[in-house]
């Protein structure tokens, strides 16, 4: 196997990084990624509001997991766990013996390569792995990093290559850390949203008065980067279905956002904000953890993010539907059954409904919902079955 090592202070990690983990595993041919966050050493002091370990620690990781490459792409925490100082060649020590029969690559941004014969024993860090360097394609830049690969190679044996990024990612940390609105574009949005929810790098938003961008990125910054595609969907399906029927677009268009905000929590955080807000669980709930996103998202998106009542019962009956909805509480009910991403037999049908009966789509929804929860042996809620049999006497009756 081939194994890059790609450590960084990653402070914050940003759009140059995942281009730059992108083209080493593609021209090195890697079969696995392994962002290393460095420590800081005490004598690099950081500006206030800078991050701690853990916090860079949970935004590589982010930005690791929304490279969607599942295994073959991870984080390794082990230099911010190591008591004082913290060498890459002990690092790179312990990968050789954790894969004894692997091509090892260690990929570093041009800053730390240029540096790096005035490391700790870089002829270990030259004889225990090939290294790689991103090279910014401008010419300057270039000649200095070959100069640098050669006195390696000639001083160490070093085994080098310079892997040429292209010029659209001339993107610095320093830059980006100095002023994180201005220049979140060049941030993977759920690292922005982790920043503005951790107050970092002196941002100090207010969570509750955030723009519609500003609200996605948290929303998005709290779960993993495969169920992004489906929020922006829903956010999308909920727009248009209050369009079309009348509900506030704007509603809509958060309870979408921040729905499914929650839907990764373990259980016992998910009771802890249960607990915390005040939400009682019945004994169904107490053991089925899927019903209980849609209660803690209410829960955040009201406390946390400052939102209306509309918005709270919206996302709070999101799962299981009851007696009586709202016309907001069908619209995203019904946008998170048949967001663009969806894909069963029947969504199309539910689809072409949506836009002609709203009660006739949700009575479908449910009864499809039933039945396949049927199918699979699992307990039908309370609310689930009554918002379908109020569908049905309601229907009856008109
Ligand atoms: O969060 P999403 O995946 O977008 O969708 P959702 O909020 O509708 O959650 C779906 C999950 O909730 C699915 O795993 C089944 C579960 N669920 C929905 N209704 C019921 C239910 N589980 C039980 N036990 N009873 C229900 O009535
Ligand atoms: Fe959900
Ligand atoms: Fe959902």
């Amino acid at each position: 196997m081939r194994i890059g090592i790609y450590g960084g202070t990653f402070n914050p990690p940003h759009l140059g990084h995942l281009t730059s983990a992108r083209l080493a595993l593609e021209a090195l041919g890697l079969d696995r990624l392994i962002f290393v966050p460095t420590s800081v050493p005490p004598h690099k002091a950081l500006p206030s509001g800078s991050p701690a370990a853990e916090d860079r620690l949970a935004m590589i990781s982010i930005a690791a997991d929304g490279l969607l490459m599942g295994e073959k792409v991870s984080v390794d925490d082990l230099e911010l766990k190591r008591e004082g100082r913290s060498y890459t060649a002990d690092t790179l020590r312990v990968f050789r013996d954790r894969f004894p029969e692997d091509e090892l690559w260690f990929l570093m941004g041009s800053d730390m390569f240029l540096s790096l014969d005035r490391w700790h024993e870089p002829e270990t860090v030259c004889a225990l792995a090939r290294l790689a360097a991103f090279a910014r394609s401008d010419g300057d830049d270039r000649a200095v990093m070959e100069a640098q690969a050669a006195r390696l190679r000639s001083a160490y044996g070093a085994r080098v290559e310079l892997l040429a990024l292209p010029d659209t990612v001339e993107v610095s940390s320093t830059r980006i850390r100095e002023n994180i609105p201005a220049e979140r574009a060049y941030l993977p949005p759920a690292v922005y949203g982790y920043i503005l929810r951790h107050g970092l790098y002196d941002t100090h938003a207010d969570l509750t008065a955030l723009s519609d961008e500003d609200l996605r990125a948290c929303s998005l910054s709290m779960v993993y980067a495969k169920r992004h595609a489906h929020i922006l969907g829903v956010e999308q399906e909920a727009v248009k279905l209050a369009r079309r029927w009348g509900a506030d677009e704007e509603l809509a268009r958060r309870a979408g956002i921040l729905h499914d905000c929650t839907k990764y929590l373990e259980l016992d955080e998910q009771l802890q904000i249960c607990g915390k807000y005040g939400i009682v669980l019945d004994d169904l709930e107490k053991v089925s953890v899927k019903l209980l996103h849609s209660k803690t998202g209410a829960a955040l998106a009201r406390h946390v993010y400052g939102q209306c009542d509309e918005i709270y019962w919206a996302i709070y009956w999101h799962t299981t539907g009851k007696p009586d909805m709202s016309l907001l509480e069908k619209v995203i009910y019904l946008a998170d059954y048949m967001e663009p991403n969806r894909d069963f037999p029947g969504v199309e049908e539910l689809r072409k409904l949506c836009y002609e009966d709203l009660d006739a789509a949700l009575l479908l929804g449910l009864e499809m919902s039933i039945e396949e929860l049927n199918e699979r042996g699992v307990p039908i809620h309370n609310n689930t079955r009554g918002a379908r049999d109020w569908m049905l006497s309601h229907r009856k009756g008109s």
